[in-house]
């Protein structure tokens, strides 16, 4: 059977590994700046495309493009371009589509500098953006220009855990010859993959669930077809927004467990989050696997699971939810997600604190919302650890 044909966790196992001569189980890296050309000849053809050996890091190596290769197969997607960090796959998105005079329609939670740079740099670039709540597909019609290149979404959002219906933003797009983009780091390919549903480009902040060890920054972009992966690769090539070799076998390394690591988490996160439902202490949680969550029905359709990120409030707002974080003792009180380790932050003072109060609130990020990522420690011991916290509420 073809590798096409392989089932996602035998994809992220085998997808893109490389035949290596000295029959390593793992991919080696290729801890090389540049490469030796057989000849001049042989390098004018890596030059001029006729050759696809490797000529400098920045524009391609094999340790990376191994990575490319599996993260490409698990979204079903024509091509990865590997980058620095979530942030450097963003921005090559958006330098690869906009320009002077251009226009962005977003939706209006996102991960805070995916927002924030929007606002503060593009601008200068001659960049317009309109936000709106994408959930509501009437409002991305009606915010769409003559002169807008890019629709950007990110479902489930960070940190609202709000949903985005792809399908229906990706008719729309395409109705107006416009690429959709997904920022799909909450699901990872395990659990959604955009580009089935329509989407033209999908990327991830590696940093979290596909890495999933905590240890490292990382990006990539995967695009439906060529022409997009052209385009976007030329911006990472040239910005030199590339990863390392080191960076990509470790997330090589990380991915071949996404899986098992979002099963066992998952089937955590669903207890979490009903044990904070139930909790008199906690004024609502927003669980896409929790009947309340206003887009159950959405999530059960086009997610093939509801993950392991859960946003909620506790009563007394800020205040109550500071003192449940100064408590926690086994998830650490950090930022970032999608990790072994079970982690807890406060996005109003943390990841989204750039963004205006007046514009978080009207995204749906309360002063007093807390973002718990559930790791895979044993179930009990994180629910012991909660239920001590907030009994100190
Ligand atoms: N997209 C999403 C949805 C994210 O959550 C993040 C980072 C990024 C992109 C950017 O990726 P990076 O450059 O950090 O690899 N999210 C973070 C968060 O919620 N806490 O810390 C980082």
């Amino acid at each position: 059977m073809s590798e096409k044909h392989h089932g996602i966790n035998t994809k992220m196992i085998h997808a893109g590994q490389l035949e290596d001569p000295m029959g390593s189980a793992t991919v080696p890296i290729y801890q090389s700046s540049t490469f030796k050309f057989k000849s001049a000849d042989h390098g004018a053809q890596c030059f001029s495309g006729d050759s696809d050996g490797y000529i400098y890091t920045r524009i391609g190596n094999p340790t990376i493009k191994a990575l490319e290769d599996n993260l490409a197969a698990l979204e079903n997607g024509f091509g990865g371009i590997a980058t620095a960090s979530g942030m450097a796959a963003i921005n090559c998105v958006y330098l690869a589509y906009l320009g002077q005079g251009d226009h962005i329609v977003s939706h209006n939670a996102l991960y805070g500098p995916a927002r924030g740079v929007m606002e503060s740099i593009y601008p200068r670039l001659g960049v317009a953006c309109t936000y709106i709540d994408a959930a509501i597909a009437g409002n991305i019609r009606d915010a769409i220009r003559p002169n807008t290149r890019l629709i950007y979404i990110e479902t489930p959002a960070n940190p609202t855990m709000g949903i985005i219906d792809i399908a229906e933003a990706a008719a729309i797009a395409h109705k107006h010859n416009i690429p959709l983009v997904v920022d799909n780091t909450f699901c990872s390919p395990y659990l959604q993959r955009p580009l089935d549903l329509g989407a033209d480009i999908v990327l991830h902040s590696l940093t979290k669930f596909i890495n999933g060890h905590a240890d490292i920054v990382g990006g990539v972009v995967i695009a439906k077809e060529a022409a997009h992966y052209q385009k976007i690769r030329h911006i990472m090539v040239n910005m030199g927004f590339n990863m390392d070799p080191h960076q990509a076998f470790l997330v090589i390394r990380g991915v071949k467990t996404l899986g098992i690591r979002i099963e066992k988490a998952q089937q955590s996160a669903m207890k979490v989050a009903s044990y904070l439902e139930n909790h008199p202490k906690v004024a609502w949680v927003k669980y896409p696997g929790l009947p309340s969550h206003p887009q159950y029905e959405l999530a059960k359709r086009q997610m093939d699971g509801p993950g392991t990120m859960i946003s909620f409030e506790v009563k007394g707002g800020y205040e109550s939810g500071k003192i449940l974080m100064d408590n926690m003792k086994l998830a650490l009180l950090a930022v970032s997600l999608g990790g072994v380790e079970s982690l807890i932050q406060h996005p109003a003072s943390m990841t989204h604190s750039r963004l205006p109060k007046d514009k978080r609130e009207e995204a749906g990020i309360t002063d007093g919302l807390v973002r718990f990522s559930v790791g895979i420690e044993d179930l009990e011991d994180i629910i012991a650890d909660l239920d001590q916290a907030l009994a100190k509420v």
